[in-house]
């Protein structure tokens, strides 16, 4: 087993930690107003934080303002350059940051090392790019004039990250961001601010060790006031958030009132489809992963399983069979599989969601329930549950960010489709199936509607390469990627005539 106390020591993590950092710069520490973080684990307190003012914000904010000038001045590649140190430092800390990211959110010590990779992997993902912020160039349609648009840093970004990702998705926002030549204010979710802590520690000793300004990467601990006043704040040119969709309209809405940029990566109500020519053992390993895994608190967790007629209750065994041999526990033990829910709030929501899906008429294969006695004294483990429902039950049109699968039965491919899209969310989903029709309808315009679409892997445990986010209620933003970068940078056409003359554009004509 893993040692905490000597892994808060190396991560730098005190007993209280300041409210925010501009990078070599920390806040002054005050003892007497803090907030106690404990883990689910094992329900022991890790370590304390205090938690930022308007005044705090406010400071971080402006330093990383004027940071911005001197940032943006630095050639992109080198930018790239610092991003790669931070990827090396990420290495040295991997097995340590891993850990406390499953100590501090709950999630398996593997998921919690996949995460770091996740990281990791940005960016070198983020290096390459920084040699690669390409524009166009078109063809003018007037003589001797050329015309091109190129990319420019935006200022400021603001990264809102959740809970169940602590760090990795602040990574993504923050490399890419970085490399465009922005600067960053994150606020981490304030259930997991020393993972947070960890990370501002590792990159700015990077920075410190390049002479990069302060105030380039800061971060901000603090709950929605700061998060508000991070979207209403008109010095944040884009502010990234991940999180609920109820946050996400909050966020959306108030920049919106100032017209500025947002990225959202809200919920997800993730499907499988699962076809009569489905490989059943490969869609049993994606299912049970997708579902149980960081226990049922990814975006991109499996949530439903439409499964055809045909092989429903031959499934149906098999899973139930499944279940009974995950090992619920200590996710710093590598022989369990699943840990606990992040906090006893969440533990609630798992319970009402059970009692609504019942109460709507959902039928319990497995049945969930809180676990309790030895191992299990945070209250925040409980037992991954299977119903038969209705996909129009309100409880299965709605995100419960727990290990709970509901069951759908279908007859043909269309209706599948129908109710794999039917409802609010729009992030993942996943066929499996070997009948290449099946997977070319349900990947073509007409199929599933989400940002992610899979064919015979699951609906969870996305590669860094590929943009990622979602459809309707999820947000529309798209992160980590392919060409997300660009959604950190402003696009700018120059035409610049080298004539003597100065013809005008449509032929127009404007003689005095
Ligand atoms: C999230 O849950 O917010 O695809 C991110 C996955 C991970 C990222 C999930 N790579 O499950």
């Amino acid at each position: 087993m893993v040692d905490i106390q000597q892994i808060l020591k190396r991560l730098q993590i005190n007993e209280v930690n300041p409210a925010y950092s501009t990078g070599s710069v920390w806040a002054e520490v005050d003892s007497s107003n803090t907030r106690t973080i404990y883990s689910p684990v094992d329900g022991k307190p890790i370590g304390k934080v205090n938690m930022a003012t308007a005044a705090d914000y406010n400071k971080a904010t402006e330093q990383a303002q004027q940071a911005f000038n001197a940032w943006r001045a630095v050639p992109a590649p080198r930018r790239g350059e610092i991003v790669r140190q931070v990827g090396n430092a990420l290495r040295e800390a991997k097995d340590d940051l891993g850990a406390l990211v499953s100590y501090e959110m709950g999630k398996s010590l593997q998921e919690g090392l996949g995460e770091v990779q996740e990281m990791i992997d940005i960016c070198d993902f983020a290096v390459g790019q920084s040699r690669q912020l390409y524009g166009l160039t078109m063809q003018s349609e007037r003589p001797l004039h050329r015309m091109y648009e190129q990319y420019h840093p935006l200022g400021v970004v603001g990264i809102i990250s959740a809970f169940n990702f602590p760090v990795a998705v602040w990574s993504w926002n923050a490399m890419l961001a970085l490399v465009c030549g922005n600067t960053c204010v994150w606020k981490p979710s304030e259930k997991t601010p020393l993972t947070a802590v960890a990370c501002q520690h590792i990159i700015s000793k990077v920075f410190k060790a390049n002479d990069i300004p302060d105030g380039v990467c800061c971060l901000v601990i603090g709950d929605r006031e700061i998060g508000s006043l991070m979207a209403n704040d008109p010095r944040v040119a884009l502010v990234s958030a991940t999180g609920s969709t109820r946050m996400g309209k909050a966020v959306a809405t108030a920049v919106a009132a100032r017209l500025g940029k947002v990225l959202l990566e809200l919920g997800g109500n993730n499907a499988i489809i699962i076809t009569p020519d489905a490989n059943l053992e490969m869609a049993l390993i994606g299912t049970v992963f997708g579902a149980v895994g960081t226990a049922g608190q990814r975006c991109t967790s499996t949530r439903r399983l439409i499964i055809h007629s045909s092989v429903y209750d031959d499934f149906k065994q098999k899973l139930v069979s499944a279940y009974k041999q995950i090992r619920i526990g200590n996710p710093l033990d590598s022989n369990n599989h699943m840990g606990p829910l992040i906090d006893t709030d969440a533990v609630k929501s798992y319970l009402d969601a059970i009692e609504k899906c019942k109460a709507e008429g959902g039928n319990f294969v497995v049945e969930g329930g809180v676990l309790d006695g030895e191992g299990y004294a945070s209250g925040c483990y409980v037992k991954p549950c299977i119903a038969e429902v209705e996909n129009s039950y309100a409880i299965v049109q709605h995100e419960t960010f727990a290990p709970i699968l509901y069951l759908i039965k279908y007859n043909t491919l269309d209706e599948a489709i129908a109710l794999q899209n039917g409802v609010p969310q729009g992030l993942s989903s996943a066929i499996m199936t070997n009948n290449l029709r099946e997977a070319e309808l349900f990947l073509s315009g007409a199929g599933s509607d989400c940002g992610i679409a899979n064919v015979n892997i699951g609906t969870s445990g996305a590669e860094i390469g590929g943009a990622f986010g979602g459809e309707k209620e999820t947000g529309g933003g798209r992160e980590s990627g392919s060409d997300a970068w660009k959604a950190y940078m402003r696009r700018q056409t120059n035409t610049i005539n080298y004539s003597t003359e100065l013809p005008l554009a449509q032929g127009i004509k404007f003689d005095f």
